[in-house]
């Protein structure tokens, strides 16, 4: 793939890179996104499952759709677009901002992790907070209760109207604006706060790369977009990246 000169330039001297993803980066794992055609919201509405008021009205179809979700995520492994961002570890230092509560960016092997919207493997009580991996829960039918307060158990993702965890939204926020290359993997970059990452990233001078298949809000703010699958894009820029070190050092 022949990258733009002032991109190569970019890699051969940036010290610092942040890989801002979405949902996209995971599809070719065959998790489904969330606004494409076979996008999950498509079938149902955000509001009717991915908000407090829902699993209050009703706890067990929404524990039942983040379990059937849960399924899913196992059944998949990263992709090379997620390898490729653990492999670039070698050659810069590198933060992961996702979006993404599916796990699969610390299983490719990626150290620093901000998770914006929380993970779908971790749960916890939403009486007394108390947090429960998936495997202390007993297979229940239906939503499982605290041990310790009957509580009803949540999965540990932000929902619509509530608030992101500070400490990774600040975290995920101040990488990025440190960075000297902020890429945007596979989001449409329409939920907030978390689009504002990418925003702060060009407010501070970094470097805006977009990896997608198609325009978003983000492209013509964007400094280079290359349109194509990430799973393919990612690692030819580990390659071109290999090819510059190599050339560096001889
Ligand atoms: C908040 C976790 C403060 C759960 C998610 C009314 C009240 C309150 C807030 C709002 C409101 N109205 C609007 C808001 C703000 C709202 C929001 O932004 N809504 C949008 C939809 C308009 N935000 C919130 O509510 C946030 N909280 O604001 O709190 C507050 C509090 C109280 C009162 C006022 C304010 C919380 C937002 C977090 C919601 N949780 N997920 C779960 O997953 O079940 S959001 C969900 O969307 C996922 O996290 C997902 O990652 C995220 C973003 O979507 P994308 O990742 O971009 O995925 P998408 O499918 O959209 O796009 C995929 C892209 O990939 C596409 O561009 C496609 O082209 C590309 N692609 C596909 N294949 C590939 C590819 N690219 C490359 N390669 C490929 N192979
Ligand atoms: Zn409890």
């Amino acid at each position: 793939m022949n990258f733009k000169e002032e991109f190569l330039d970019k890699l051969k001297t940036a010290k610092k890179l942040v890989f801002f993803t979405g949902a996209g980066i995971s599809a070719e794992s065959g998790i489904a996104t969330f606004r494409g055609k076979d996008g999950i919201w498509n079938k149902m509405k955000p509001e009717e499952l991915a908000n407090f008021n829902a699993f209050m009205k009703n706890p067990n179809l929404v524990w039942e759709w983040y379990q059937h979700r849960r399924q899913i995520v196992h059944n998949t492994e990263p992709n090379a677009g997620h390898f490729a961002i653990a492999s670039l570890e070698e050659y810069y230092d590198v933060t992961v901002v996702t979006q993404n509560i599916d796990n699969l960016h610390r299983r490719a092997g990626s150290k620093k992790i901000f998770e914006l919207h929380g993970n779908i493997e971790r749960n916890y009580c939403i009486d007394c907070k108390t947090f429960y991996e998936l495997q202390e829960l007993e297979k229940t039918e239906g939503v499982p209760h605290c041990k310790k307060c009957g509580g009803l158990i949540r999965p540990d993702v932000v929902w619509f109207g509530e608030f992101l965890p500070q400490d990774q939204f600040r975290g995920g926020e101040n990488a990025a604006e440190q960075s000297d290359i902020c890429f945007v993997v596979g989001t449409s970059a329409v939920v907030y706060p978390a689009a504002y990452i990418p925003t702060s990233a060009k407010r501070a001078g970094s470097y805006i790369v977009e990896i997608n298949i198609e325009p978003t809000e983000l492209t013509n703010s964007a400094d280079y977009s290359i349109f194509g699958k990430s799973g393919e894009i990612l690692p030819e820029i580990l390659n071109e990246v290999r090819r510059l070190k190599a050339k560096n050092s001889n």
